[in-house]
């Protein structure tokens, strides 16, 4: 299988760790869908990353499709989604947290690169913001209640994919979105995310 995208995307980032911790086998191509559009383009006409080739030349996009394949092929015991169905639907609350986090800082960065300055739209930029700031502020409240209930993580004693998603989207915020939230208003995540990035599947996935 060959994961493409660049490493500096939230939704490559949070694959290729998954493929980590997984212990699934992965070639690695970092196209970008800006400076490599027409080599991404020759091998997927929709250009999005991540975009997973596999083995027999079936492709696949969109990070929690893609994921989903990978929890297929590793099986039930080496899932990172709780087998409890309310833990999981809390694990699936905070993961569509972190990834409206990542796609608003996007669309914020995009909004802001892409678009000629005469023509960016305030009242647009405002709201992108406002949304950016509340999902840091529910993945706060997620890490903080998991940390004062006595857990390493956010279900218990192990990362598992909320873990995963949740501290990249983190690390993209504070890359790139680090003028509109402010770090210090949300020690827990720093905390967290200085343990998740010292684990050997985040190191071994640099932005
Ligand atoms: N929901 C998708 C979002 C992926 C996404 O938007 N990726 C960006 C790169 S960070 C992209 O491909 N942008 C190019 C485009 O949308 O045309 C996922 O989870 O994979």
């Amino acid at each position: 299988m060959v994961l493409i995208g660049m490493l500096d995307s939230p939704f490559v980032r949070r694959v290729a760790i998954t493929m980590q911790v997984l212990g699934i086998d992965y070639q690695y191509r970092p196209l970008s869908i800006f400076e490599s559009f027409e080599e991404f383009r020759s091998v997927h006409p929709l250009v999005k990353a991540p975009t997973l080739v596999c083995d027999d030349g079936e492709m696949l996009v969109d990070s929690t499709l893609i994921i989903d394949y990978l929890e297929l092929l590793v099986g039930p015991e080496k899932s990172l989604m709780p087998k409890d169905a309310s833990a999981r639907r809390t694990a699936l609350q905070q993961i569509g947290e972190a990834l409206v986090a990542m796609e608003k800082v996007i669309q914020l960065v995009d909004e802001k690169t892409q678009r000629p300055a005469d023509v960016q739209h305030e009242p647009w930029i405002n709201r992108l913001e406002q949304q950016v700031i509340s999902a840091a502020g529910l993945m706060e409240a997620s890490v903080e209640a998991a940390i004062e209930s006595g857990n390493d993580w956010l279900a218990g004693t192990d990362p598992m994919q909320a873990d995963i998603t949740t501290a990249v989207a983190w690390d993209f915020i504070r890359r790139m979105a680090s003028s509109t939230v402010r770090s210090a208003n949300h020690p827990y995540l720093i905390e967290y995310s200085e343990r998740a990035e010292a684990l050997p599947a985040f190191l071994a996935c640099p932005p």
